[in-house]
């Protein structure tokens, strides 16, 4: 009846309001005559979901129609953050919503502050899985995304007495408008049990009985692209009881455990593990990426049987991506589904596998790659180890031929790591069947091919490839700052970055231009007292909005060192304190702004958010510092409050010490915004560098090749006095709590190796933020740099990360709707 409506919704006011309303009165049962705030946020959401439907609708016809090689992001983790804002911007249709709600008495800005933050994701893979989706649909790839829907996200941070707290983060206590459940999409994931080897046909077959069956069920987000009508899917799975395992426990009588067994299911998708970068060997880690990949693959097998009767063409029609070691174990279940379900030999399905999965390594620490316990495995999951097995046996018997007896080269390459304890290597299984892996910077690629993966790199030099990270220009500048975006679209004469980010280059012509900075700056400050406004009701202080913004925001790691930005934070203290009051007229003002969250087991990691709430409630109550310097902390940080603070930061620290971050993508998004950086030698602050220029950031310190030599020479190593006094303070207890701080101390000096090498890169970071300092008091130069630093960053938009993963990993093209 419809065929030729190309759209049934309405975009005019009149045809929101009413969508908006009917909302209110018919889903969620208000009056439409009186709603607040977040019920008008709900039933806005829900309008915009109906838009993204019919989307999400016609993509998925075209898709039936055209049959075309899609992707698979098979991910454990997807950051992200609220989707109100998100989705009508790219739908276009932001004007027309602010419009409609206004007439209906409601404010736009505060509806989309109603939202909760999808966090399901610790930090930056997850969030670049978001911005991956975000791109995937703007450029038109067939993609979805596949993950794990848990009912908690990352843990809710207070912080009592400058600790930190965790609390669990019920976000979807209140609902989510987002998502659409779909109650006949479930599989059954099996887990324990044993396998038997019967004879069938002169063939071995395996009939795998397992002690547990979990129900997934799907939840299908939407996610839109930005000016075109695709629309792809995020496919989130929640875990079920199965009916089978139930049965059995009613007709044993046994009602009392069939009902608890039904709520030990459900824990599998319950909680998002905290800790991103130490492997915990826990059982329901390993049951929760299990979970999550035998649910997508039997889905995809199912979708791709739709369409064809045999498996020749599943390589021309499947891609899946796997977002590091997580999701690994997805190589042994398409093995499984195609060896026991499906009844394909083992030439067949090895042929098929290898050529459908590739891997991203987002990994620095040998430590953070997964290696599941043997037993471990033999008991959960007993099919996948046999199945592991004998991929580990024909790789051995290539090797064997290639390398002779070479057994220290053999054991190191093998997927079985030998020892009082086995355990299962998912990386070198992931080098094994995997087609591609990639690393995400220039210098995390040398370090993969270098040390990481040598030993595969020399043997298989042609599956490595390097895909430097983006973030999405869409989120991090039109929906977190609007204002700067119209600049940047007024000076451009075009709105075409949001889609092509190359043209910021156009910036260049101007920066120089005294009427674009003017305007530039004065988009600048307005952020910046946004975010005063919100730092007085969180903490009560009145910040200088013409004071330096100096922001450090991200995951609290010993290796991201947080700890070096306090030190210099307390050293520029203890000078101020000891100046004149002639030399303090000279002193830049700065307001220090820091969040992050601590993972729950890292006791370090919470001693500097201590630190760095004690130095603050220290400088921020003396009256001889007053407005010179103030420090902040900002808890609970997420998407959302990145959003706010990131468009209004000066100057962002980017203090990783060289070779430790694989990429970084903070940075990018700071330096699309304006915001000048202060960072290391390390991961993209690199590659930031070489295209901004050296002479538009700050960076400071060694290379990364340069570290193992500074660090054997650690022991003979004696940092600056001003170093060993800022220590000596914290010790002394100048700012209280001097015996909890003795560890944290003790890792940079005394018996602590310095490992992260504070002491040696001091020097050269003080130098870096006295140029900071001096190039601030020039307002104009301030300006023309800022402008500089947003139109140098093309390179960073997803978008051309993306599309380095479409041509030259998965092999796939547009489908563009007509
Ligand atoms: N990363 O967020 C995580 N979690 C991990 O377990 C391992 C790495 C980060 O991934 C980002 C995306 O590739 C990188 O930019 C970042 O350097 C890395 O730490």
């Amino acid at each position: 009846m419809y065929k030729l409506m190309d759209q049934y919704l309405k975009n005019d006011t009149f045809s929101i309001q009413k969508n908006i309303v009917d909302h209110s009165e018919y889903t969620l049962a208000r009056s439409r005559f009186r709603f607040d705030d977040f019920e008008a946020y709900q039933a806005t959401a829900y309008s915009v979901r109906d838009r993204l439907i019919e989307r999400w609708n016609d993509t998925h016809s075209l898709m039936r129609e055209k049959d075309p090689k899609r992707i698979y992001y098979l991910s454990m983790e997807f950051l992200m953050g609220r989707s109100l804002l998100n989705s009508i911007v790219n739908i276009g249709v932001k004007g027309q919503y602010a419009d409609a709600l206004k007439q209906l008495g409601f404010d736009l800005e505060i509806l989309v502050e109603q939202e909760r933050d999808a966090a399901l994701g610790n930090g930056g893979l997850g969030r670049l899985a978001a911005c991956f989706l975000d791109s995937l649909a703007t450029l038109d790839y067939p993609a979805w995304g596949y993950g794990l829907r848990y009912e908690y996200g990352m843990f809710r941070q207070t912080i009592q007495d400058g600790f930190q707290l965790e609390h669990p983060d019920y976000w979807l206590n209140f609902g989510n408008p987002w998502e659409i459940q779909r109650v006949h999409t479930t599989y059954p994931v099996k887990f324990y049990g044993h396998v038997d080897e019967i004879q069938e046909n002169n063939k071995k077959t395996y009939i795998w009985t397992p002690g547990e069956t979990v129900e997934a069920v799907a939840y299908d987000n939407p996610i839109p692209g930005y000016g075109t009508k695709n629309t792809i899917n995020l496919r989130l799975w929640a875990a079920k009881p199965s009916g089978e395992l139930e049965l059995d426990s009613f007709s044993t009588g046994d009602y009392v455990n069939a009902v608890l067994s039904k709520q030990r299911a459900e824990t599998i998708s319950s909680i998002l593990y905290p800790d991103d970068r130490t492997y915990q060997g826990k059982e329901l880690r390993l049951k929760q990426q299990v979970f999550l990949v035998s649910a997508s693959l039997q889905d995809v097998v199912r979708r791709y049987k739709d369409f064809h009767s045999d498996f020749a063409a599943f390589p021309q029609k499947v891609a899946f991506q796997l977002n590091d070691t997580h999701p690994i174990i997805g190589v042994a279940e398409l093995m499984r589904i195609l060896l026991d379900e499906e009844k394909l030999d083992w030439v067949k399905s090895w042929e098929i596998t290898t050529k459908v999965f590739s891997f991203t390594n987002h990994a620095i620490l040998p430590e953070a790659l997964e290696k599941w316990p043997l037993e471990l495995l033999e008991n959960l999951l007993p099919r996948h180890l046999q199945i592991i097995y004998r991929i580990n046996f024909y790789f051995m018997e290539e090797m064997k031929k290639k390398f002779g007896d070479d057994l220290v080269r053999l054991s190191r390459l093998s997927i079985i790591e030998e020892g009082e304890k086995k355990n299962v290597r998912m990386a070198n299984l992931a080098l094994v069947s995997c087609h591609t892996v990639n690393g995400v910077s220039k210098s995390h690629f040398e370090f993969i091919k270098s040390s990481l993966f040598k030993d595969f790199h020399d043997m298989w030099p042609h599956k490595f490839q390097c895909k430097t990270n983006g973030v999405t220009q869409r989120r991090w500048m039109a929906c977190s700052n609007p204002d700067l975006s119209q600049l940047i679209t007024k000076w451009l004469g075009t709105e075409a970055w949001l889609k092509e980010l190359d043209l910021l280059l156009g910036l260049r012509l101007h920066a120089n231009d005294y009427n674009l900075q003017e305007q530039w700056m004065k988009v600048r400050r307005s952020n910046k007292s946004r975010l005063a406004a919100y730092i007085q009701i969180i903490s009560g202080a009145k910040v200088n909005v013409d004071a330096m913004f100096d922001v450090q925001i991200k995951r609290i790691h010993e290796y991201k060192r947080q700890f070096l930005n306090v030190i210099g934070i307390i050293h520029r203290y203890d000078c101020i304190k000891n100046m004149t009051a002639e030399d303090r007229k000279k002193v830049v003002p700065r307001v220090c702004i820091l969040g992050g969250k601590a993972p729950p087991g890292y006791e370090n990691a919470k001693r500097i958010i201590k630190l760095i709430h004690a130095v603050g409630d220290k400088l921020n109550n003396d009256p001889d510092v007053g407005d010179l310097l103030k420090l902040i902390f900002i808890p609970d940080y997420n998407v959302s409050m990145a959003e706010l603070v990131i468009p209004a930061s000066d100057i962002s620290q980017h203090l990783s010490t060289a070779g430790s971050e694989a990429c970084g993508t903070g940075n990018m998004k700071f330096a699309m915004n304006g915001c000048l950086i202060v960072g290391t030698k390390d991961g993209s602050n690199v590659e930031i560098q070489e295209e901004l220029g050296s002479e538009n950031m700050f960076l400071f310190g060694p290379s990364a090749e340069d570290i193992p030599e500074l660090r054997t020479e650690q022991k003979d190593f004696q940092p600056v006095l001003e170093f060993r006094r800022v220590v000596g303070m914290i010790r002394k207890g100048v700012f209280g709590n001097a015996e909890y701080f003795q560890p944290l101390c003790d890792t940079i000096d005394g018996a602590g190796d310095d490992y992260y090498l504070l002491g040696h890169d001091f020097p050269s970071y003080l130098e870096a933020q006295a140029a900071v300092d001096k190039a601030f008091v020039d307002k104009k130069r301030w300006a023309e740099m800022s402008i500089l630093s947003t139109a140098g960053c093309g390179q960073f938009s997803t978008d051309r990360t993306i599309r380095e993963y479409a041509e030259e990993i998965w092999n796939v093209e547009p489908l563009r709707h007509s």
